[in-house]
């Protein structure tokens, strides 16, 4: 019986979220909408397979389908990005980083990362993540103009002498230094780890560097601009098997059996298949067309008056800094912003004056909206209705005494929905996103 008939609690929420995803722009810049093809090899019975161990190496039988399917996963994304070893089995990014220590640190050894509040990401040595907690977490910042401070980077190597250094990011909007960042491990005999999460599907289309001369190690996620399903891969480069000929075999026994056990199957077959898709030569055509479209929102909402984090961006995001108008307010815009059906994360700013839950930034980008064919001119209709909604929002701000909160945002959300100049954006937004259709939905 198909889910229609069977289930219809979730059927129907199911139909809502196509609903959404069909007539909304997504801007959250980590996402992006895979094919019909992708959908298909997730949906498929390789989910029902258990596959412990590596292919030709399992702990279950009945495994030489999935052997099939994992080795094309694993030889696309070698041949992709030009290295030896490619492990696609880890669930999602965190359990992929967290493999790295495990790989390259005992618990307690120093590790650098770029902090969180400065655009890094939680596995990269945050204080709540296990990586903050179960090794010497020594982040670095950016400096006042939001670029990286490679300057800084060098001098805590110097003093802390880390085991492992990240570079990557999950809130940056400029080219991510790597070369430097290697010089620096290279000084100090540290592991370097690139987390190309972000940037993966753009190093790919040739408009963003490479990690794979420099570091020993590369992880990324597969569902953000390389828009595969949610999972992840872990890249062993010569240069890391150079430093320790053992390091392909270390990073696989981390995830198997160190973190996980059974693979998902289906994914790793979704894995494939996106990477085969990033073979085509359009993908490169959609890696450029993403940062063109990214300059053209970014340029867009300049000239309307709003401030962006380092002033603009190289990638597919950008940061808004919504200080100028009062701390703590991406909250606000975040939420107007649903409202009409453009969808964006509040996101902390470097040197943020107010919280994670409530920050003075909204994170945005251009993947999925790229994905579904848009282009600079959507970009520009796009900027303008952000500025309106956030002109009709500019007189809320964010009460310093945290009991107040409550009341201001249940009085803010009451306005937003009664907000007749909101709900007339919405429909716009609505007929403007179905000419844009969504794979699957
Ligand atoms: N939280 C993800 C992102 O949105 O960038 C990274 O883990």
């Amino acid at each position: 019986m198909r889910l229609q008939e069977q289930d219809h609690d979730v059927f129907r929420v199911l139909s809502a979220e196509r609903r959404r995803q069909r007539e909304g722009v997504e801007l959250i810049p980590s996402e992006n909408y895979v094919s019909e093809a992708v959908l298909d090899a997730m949906g498929s019975i390789f989910t029902n397979k258990y596959s412990e161990g590596y292919p030709g190496r399992r702990y279950y039988g009945g495994n030489e389908n999935v052997d099939d399917v994992e080795r094309l996963a694993q030889d696309r994304a070698k041949r992709l990005f030009g290295v030896p070893h490619a492990n696609v089995q880890p669930y999602s990014g965190s359990p992929a980083n967290l493999a790295v220590y495990v790989a390259t640190c005992q618990s307690g050894e120093t590790i650098m990362g770029q902090n969180l509040p400065d655009g890094g990401h939680l596995t990269h040595g945050w204080k709540v993540s296990v990586t903050g907690t179960y090794y010497r977490s020594v982040p670095y910042h950016v400096k006042p103009d939001g670029y990286i401070d490679v300057d800084e980077v060098g001098r805590l190597a110097r003093e802390h002498k880390p085991k492992l250094i990240w570079c990557g990011a999950t809130a940056y909007v400029r080219e991510l230094p790597f070369e430097k960042i290697a010089a620096v491990a290279d000084a100090v005999g540290a592991f370097f780890a690139a987390d190309i999460a972000h940037v993966a599907g753009l190093v790919l289309a040739g408009v963003h560097t490479s990690p794979v001369p420099y570091a020993h190690i590369v992880t990324t996620t597969t569902h953000k601009t390389l828009r595969g399903p949610r999972g992840a891969m872990i890249l062993v480069t010569e240069k890391g098997l150079q430093r320790d000929p053992d390091l392909a075999e270390k990073i696989d026994r981390a995830i198997f059996p160190g973190l996980q056990g059974g693979p998902h199957d289906h994914t790793t077959a979704g894995i494939a298949v996106a990477l085969g898709e990033a073979m085509q030569s359009g993908f490169k055509d959609y890696g450029r067309q993403i940062v063109a479209n990214a300059k053209t929102l970014a340029h867009g909402l300049i000239e309307r008056g709003f401030t962006l984090v380092t002033g603009g961006t190289d990638n597919h995001m950008m940061l808004i800094d919504l200080t100028p108008g009062g701390p703590g307010r991406g909250v606000f815009l975040q939420e107007a912003l649903d409202r009409v059906g453009i969808t964006v994360n509040k996101n902390t700013i470097p040197g943020e004056p107010s919280s994670a839950f409530y920050p003075s930034g909204i994170r945005l980008g251009t993947p999925a909206a790229t994905t579904r064919g848009m282009r600079q001119p959507e970009m520009e209709r796009i900027a303008a209705w952000i500025a309106l909604v956030a002109d009709a929002i500019k007189d809320y701000q964010l009460p310093t005494d945290q009991p107040s909160r409550g009341a201001v945002l249940r009085d803010f959300r009451r306005a937003i929905q009664e907000n007749r100049h909101l709900e007339a954006v919405r429909a716009d937004v609505r007929e403007f996103c179905l000419k844009f259709p969504v794979a699957g939905t």
